[in-house]
């Protein structure tokens, strides 16, 4: 059994505050947010980051479809948002499944910390 958390959340093992399924995704409410609209969208097949993503459906899926509809469902598709993907040790990365956060809901700065 995997022991990837963001595995254990798609395969309901754990709870979250699920905000968006279909067959090859989960979205669900940051632990910590950052801002007042925090989703992580998550590939339900573990992809360990960016780099892994060999997967041009699924990446196509997750921007062309999800991310919109999310931002719709959430609120900010008009407003706008930042998409944000950590991959590795020096990008911030402490969960090494593949997430997208969706960060919305107030004005963000530039440059990120
Ligand atoms: P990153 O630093 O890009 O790897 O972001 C990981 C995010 O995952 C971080 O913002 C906190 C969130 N997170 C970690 N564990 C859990 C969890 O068990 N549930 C939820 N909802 N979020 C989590």
């Amino acid at each position: 059994m995997s022991e990837c958390i963001f595995c254990k959340i798609a395969n309901k093992e754990i709870n979250s505050n699920l905000v968006y399924e279909d067959e090859s995704v989960v979205a669900f409410r940051d632990l910590n947010p950052q801002a007042p609209q925090h989703i992580l969208i998550v590939p339900k097949k573990h992809v360990a980051n960016i780099t892994e993503l060999d997967d041009k459906n699924l990446a196509a899926h997750i921007f062309t479809e999800v991310v919109p509809k999310i931002a719709a469902e959430v609120g900010v598709d008009k407003s706008g948002f930042r998409l944000v993907i950590n991959t590795g040790e020096e990008g911030g990365q402490t969960v090494n499944h593949l997430h997208v956060h969706l960060i919305g809901g107030r004005k963000m700065t530039w440059p990120p910390g």
